[in-house]
């Protein structure tokens, strides 16, 4: 066959482009080579529509084997009973649970969109504000953090059927019990999205949610530095509160549920390339190496954050306890939006996204923030000395984010130093 030039110079070039800047996006990570290894392995070839031991494909009794394996290092990791390792992403890790939990047109209640949520947890566009009765919580402005007295109040006068916690961009630790409180008191499921910080819980450097949750989902590719994919997962089984029951009349635990609303609720065959890359992910979380990462990751945003105070910069709620924080722009720079800022960066080949801040004045498209992580810039072993050297150079190109003289300069300067940072040696 001849050889996909096309595609493959564009994989060169994607490779080189991650290599050569600082990728400050919260939410990405650079992979292990065996976990890209597996990724790209034969395993693509399978069809495995079913559970292990529970196939529609012949063929199956390796990645059977392969996906037990996932199984037991994730339940390992996080203390979890039952853990469902299928989803292909964290949306249909959270469609499944809804499938599970709400009937077409039921009330969940889930943090806003642009208090720094997530689009499946309700977002109007999005299957789960289309599909069902979605009603938000929201941040104190004084605070930015999460407003749990408004949470507990919409609880009890809408009386949700599901809670969702969890969050795209927010930067700090979650009171968990709280809500489980107020679930408890009317009768609704809580579940955890916990894909941002799923590696530093993993670590054991934030609270661990499967604690207090009825079901807990998650992304495999943020801080937890696994290949792009979902999951799910339940600190204990339980009897589902509704009573439904099979054709036979049988009284189905919430595992089973949950399986049956992955496959083949909402989807077909797995992906056990993926899921086999997901355990070699997983295995190397219940690593000690792992765990330093983390406390780097963690350390690494503390200074990150500080440094962007000292500098003049708003962080929303003061500071971080996790991997990301989100910068309010209009305290240093009033008329630049979150677009132009992210745009000159990317130019100067330090990547970040641009974010909607809490009570934003500008829409989705322009925003006021930018949001920043450090996850893959400790996967490349940057450490906290580095993390002013990084904000003076996000503030030099924001300072006058048209200037492209400056860009190339600051991009010089990030090129020069990333090359000390190798990433992937072939
Ligand atoms: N798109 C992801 C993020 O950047 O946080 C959430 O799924």
């Amino acid at each position: 066959m001849t050889r996909d030039t096309e595609i493959f110079d564009l994989i060169r070039r994607e490779r080189e482009r991650q290599t050569r800047g600082i990728e400050l996006i919260a939410s990405e990570n650079y992979v292990s080579d065996q976990v890209m290894e597996a990724m790209g392995s034969v395993m693509t070839n399978k069809y495995a529509e079913g559970y292990p031991g529970k196939r529609y494909y012949g063929g199956c009794e390796i990645v059977d084997i392969s996906e037990n394996v996932a199984r037991e290092r994730l339940k390992k990791l996080f203390g979890a009973e039952y853990v469902n390792v299928q989803p292909h992403s964290g949306a249909q890790a959270n469609m499944a649970v809804f499938m599970t939990c709400l009937q077409a047109g039921d009330t969940f209640m889930g943090l806003n969109l642009s208090h720094g949520g997530h689009l499946s947890h309700g977002s109007p566009v999005n299957f789960s504000g289309l599909m069902f009765h979605a009603i938000d919580y929201s941040l104190k402005e004084e605070t930015g953090r999460v407003d749990y007295d408004e949470l507990e109040t919409k609880a009890r006068a809408e009386r949700p059927k599901l809670i969702v916690a969890g969050a795209s961009a927010y930067s700090r630790e979650w009171d968990y019990a709280r809500i489980r409180k107020v679930a408890d008191e009317i009768g609704a499921i809580f579940m955890v999205d916990m894909a941002h910080p799923a590696g530093l819980i993993a670590a054991g450097l934030l609270n661990n949610p499967l604690q207090y949750a009825h079901i807990v989902t998650s992304t495999t590719h943020k801080t937890l530095r696994g290949p792009r994919g979902g999951i799910i997962l339940m600190g204990k089984d339980f009897a589902n509160p509704w009573g439904k029951t099979t054709p036979k009349g049988e009284v189905k635990m919430m595992s089973a549920l949950i399986d049956s609303a992955v496959f083949p609720g909402t989807q077909g065959g797995p992906l056990e390339h993926v899921i086999a890359a997901k355990a070699v992910a997983f295995g190397e979380a219940l690593t000690p190496e792992f765990k330093v990462y983390q406390q780097q990751v963690k350390k690494n945003a503390a200074v990150l954050a500080q440094a962007f105070i000292d500098k003049g910069y708003k962080i929303i709620s003061g500071g971080t306890d996790n991997h990301s924080m989100l910068v309010d722009l209009r305290t240093k720079y009033p008329d630049l939006t979150g677009k132009v800022a992210e745009k000159a960066l990317v130019a100067a080949d330090i990547t970040t996204n641009k974010n909607m801040v809490p009570f934003d004045s500008r829409s989705a498209f322009q925003t006021s923030g930018l949001r920043f992580g450090t996850p893959a810039i400790t996967t490349r072993g940057l450490k906290e000395d580095k993390m002013g050297w990084i904000v003076e150079l996000i503030d030099t190109v924001l300072q006058d984010p048209e200037n492209e003289q400056t860009i190339t300069k600051v991009r010089e300067t990030v090129n020069a130093e990333m090359v000390k940072y190798p990433l992937y040696a072939w």
